[in-house]
């Protein structure tokens, strides 16, 4: 396929988050290097790359000491650059990490006050998502956590998490939001330990709430990868569970600090399963939450949001050719299949079932002798990827 067909459109629903694209190459050993870019700027080039729109912190848009006056005239502006840009707010989120106050976490603070702080900036920031038309909410709890066990109980901190989230699923829908709440794991950084560290860990913890329905996980491909987890696997549970509610799309070179690099940068395999799975199974944004490498300038941040929509269709492809090809369905309908009589699928339990199955004569050494043609079976998926099938 030539390139023209990798072109990113709206209907791809492709989103980046203000902070990424304007994201200024500071890390913890340098300053930035890059100058800010303001909201309507990013909004008119991602429109101009054919993303279909925008997410936002509270204070990606709104700084944190802004009078309410400053406040509306900055949504006024932004809302008509996304009119005059085409661009949609799918999600929004609440930055409750960033400024000082938040050192020990916000709905974890050992400080009651801070939780209560943290809850009013959530509400408030909840307002500003739902004025710009988002229906997803993300809470990434980065500073959800601790260095020192001793100054806090795991159990209380799990206890305040919820309460927060208790209150805030009240208030969206005492307020008419709908929102669908999505909560994003990441195992540590900044927080020596972060709790509720993996997607897995987070679907445990959604079935305690009190409206668990409202409640989905927003899991993104380098926090797992961080716990050396396998990405797909990650988000088929959380489609299989009907809790996929958003994706942070990115990519990282294994466990190591969370690098948020440009999406299918390095792990082209497996998010060449995790495309295939999305395009079969999932409706919502493809959002990356990533951002270019400290070395880029300007262009070579409109570089990156491109690579990242362009590896994403270009995976998108090469899942239509590995559906399409015909000795790839044949060897998977030769390992599916099976011989055995329709006694297979288990069903459902009954005395007479379990007595037929415990009584059933199986030859395990007949069992085993079953061929299992993987290594054919990766090395074409791997053809298709490098492009030689
Ligand atoms: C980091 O991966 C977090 C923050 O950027 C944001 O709160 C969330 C939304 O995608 N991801
Ligand atoms: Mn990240
Ligand atoms: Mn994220």
């Amino acid at each position: 396929m030539t390139s023209k067909n990798y072109q990113p459109k709206p209907e791809h629903k492709f989103t980046f988050g203000l902070w990424t694209v304007g994201n200024r190459g500071r890390d913890p050993f340098g300053d930035a290097t890059r100058p800010t870019l303001p909201p309507i700027k990013i909004v008119k080039e991602l429109s101009r790359l054919g993303a279909y729109g925008v997410n936002l912190h509270d204070n990606d848009l709104v700084p944190i000491d802004a009078t309410r006056q400053e406040r509306d005239a900055t949504v006024r502006e932004f809302k008509k650059a996304l009119a005059d840009h085409g661009m949609k707010v799918p999600m929004a989120t609440t930055n409750l990490f960033y400024d000082p106050v938040f050192k020990d976490g916000a709905f974890t603070s050992n400080d009651p006050r801070v939780r209560l702080y943290a809850l009013q900036k959530t509400m408030r920031s909840m307002d500003l998502g739902a004025e710009l038309g988002a229906h997803i909410y993300v809470f990434w709890g980065g500073r959800e956590g601790a260095e020192v066990d001793a100054a806090k109980d795991p159990r209380e901190a799990l206890k305040w998490n919820r309460e927060a989230l208790n209150f805030l699923c009240e208030y969206s829908i005492d307020q008419g939001y709908d929102y669908k709440f999505a909560l994003e794991a990441k195992p540590n950084e900044p927080r020596g330990d972060i709790y509720l560290p993996t997607t897995g860990a987070m679907l445990g913890f959604i079935a305690t709430l009190d409206h668990p329905e409202m409640v989905g996980v927003n899991p993104e491909v380098g926090h797992e990868q961080m716990s050396g987890l396998n990405f797909y696997h990650v988000v088929a549970q959380a489609i299989e569970a009907g809790k996929l509610f958003h994706i942070d799309l990115n990519d990282q070179k294994g466990p190591r600090f969370d690098q948020d690099l440009r999406f299918g940068s390095e792990s082209i395999k497996n998010l060449f399963f995790l495309v295939k799975l999305l395009e079969e199974s999932y409706d919502g944004p493809r959002h990356f939450d990533a951002h270019s490498y400290r070395s880029e300038d300007e262009a070579g941040v409109w570089d990156f949001a491109a690579g990242c929509m362009r590896n994403y269709l270009i995976l998108k492809d090469k899942a239509r050719q590995f559906n399409e090809d015909a000795e790839i369905q044949s060897l998977l309908s030769e390992i599916r299949s099976t011989e055995a009589d329709d006694g297979v699928p288990i069903g459902c339990y009954s005395r007479e079932r379990a007595d037929e199955i415990k009584s059933r004569s199986m030859d395990r050494t007949e069992l085993a002798k079953k061929q299992l043609p993987y290594e054919r079976l990766d090395q074409l998926t791997v053809d298709i990827l490098l492009g030689v099938r």
